[in-house]
């Protein structure tokens, strides 16, 4: 660690000032270059005590910029890890305060819930996949709270991977009955397709966003316990979203999921 604790939580204020008033800000990098990665996550996890101190429960994890083009459209290289409280959770079907945001942006993902702990180091797709209850369908909405979405990589893991919202619906599936790397997916916005991918564009197969974040977890002693719900990441490149609009996720045989924005 390069940043003692009066710096960090002076950064978990400003993140999450910025989340509960819908301002942008710069990327803290900018300023504490020589922050590492434990401070990065020690600044998420400060954030985290926070919203437990007020109440909230921590509902989901997340893996993200797992696929080519997430890691693409934000010019990084590795996959991060982050969490979802649970006034994260949009219902099915249901809507998303734009008020509540600073410039959402939608991304669609395959959620997976686990029936057995999951304990790294030496997870891998195989251990995932056993102890996966179901798969479904899920729609991120991101909201970095860095100016114009410009960061790097410890100013977004300071930052919570930017999570603000997510939906998760349609048919939940056992992963025994569907091949995640070719299932196929569909985003829309008001009905017109705007993103297509499939699963493998995530790390090949989704489940080794699961594995990565089970095995990340092991270095700082954690599991990833029984009956969590995990976002393994946007398949396709994020897309923005404005009051009015509808977005469904139709993801091959597990139905759709679907969030409007007012
Ligand atoms: C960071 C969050 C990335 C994903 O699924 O790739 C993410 C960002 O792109 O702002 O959640
Ligand atoms: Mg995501």
């Amino acid at each position: 660690m390069k940043l003692d604790i009066q710096t960090i939580n002076a950064l978990a204020d400003r993140l999450e000032g910025c989340q509960l008033k819908q301002q942008d800000t710069t990327k803290i990098t900018d300023d504490h270059p020589e922050m590492d990665w434990d401070d990065a996550y020690a600044i998420q996890d400060e954030i985290r005590h926070r919203k437990v101190a007020r109440g909230l429960r921590v509902i989901g994890l997340k893996a993200g910029l797992t696929s080519h083009a997430k890691m693409k459209q934000m010019g990084v290289t590795t996959p991060v890890f982050g969490f979802m409280t649970e006034d994260y959770a949009v219902p099915d079907g249901g809507e998303c305060k734009l008020s509540e945001l600073i410039h959402p942006k939608v991304e669609p993902e395959i959620a997976f819930v686990t029936k057995t702990e999951l304990r790294g180091p030496g997870c891998h797709i195989g251990t995932v996949l056993a102890a996966t209850d179901f798969v479904m369908p899920g729609i991120e909405v991101i909201d970095s709270r860095y100016r114009d979405f410009k960061f790097d990589l410890k100013s977004v893991v300071a930052d919570n991977t930017a999570a603000a919202r997510f939906v998760v619906g349609g048919q939940p599936m056992d992963v025994s009955g569907v091949d995640l790397r070719t299932v196929g997916i569909v985003l829309e916005k008001n009905g017109s397709p705007v993103a297509f991918g499939a699963g493998a564009a995530v790390l090949g197969h989704p489940a080794a966003a699961i594995a990565m974040l089970a095995n990340h977890l092991a270095e700082r002693g954690e599991c990833i316990p029984a009956g969590t719900l995990i976002l393994s990441g946007g398949i396709t490149e994020a897309v923005s979203v404005q009051a009015g609009d509808n977005v469904t996720l139709r993801v091959q045989g597990m139905g759709s999921t679907s969030m409007r924005f007012i």
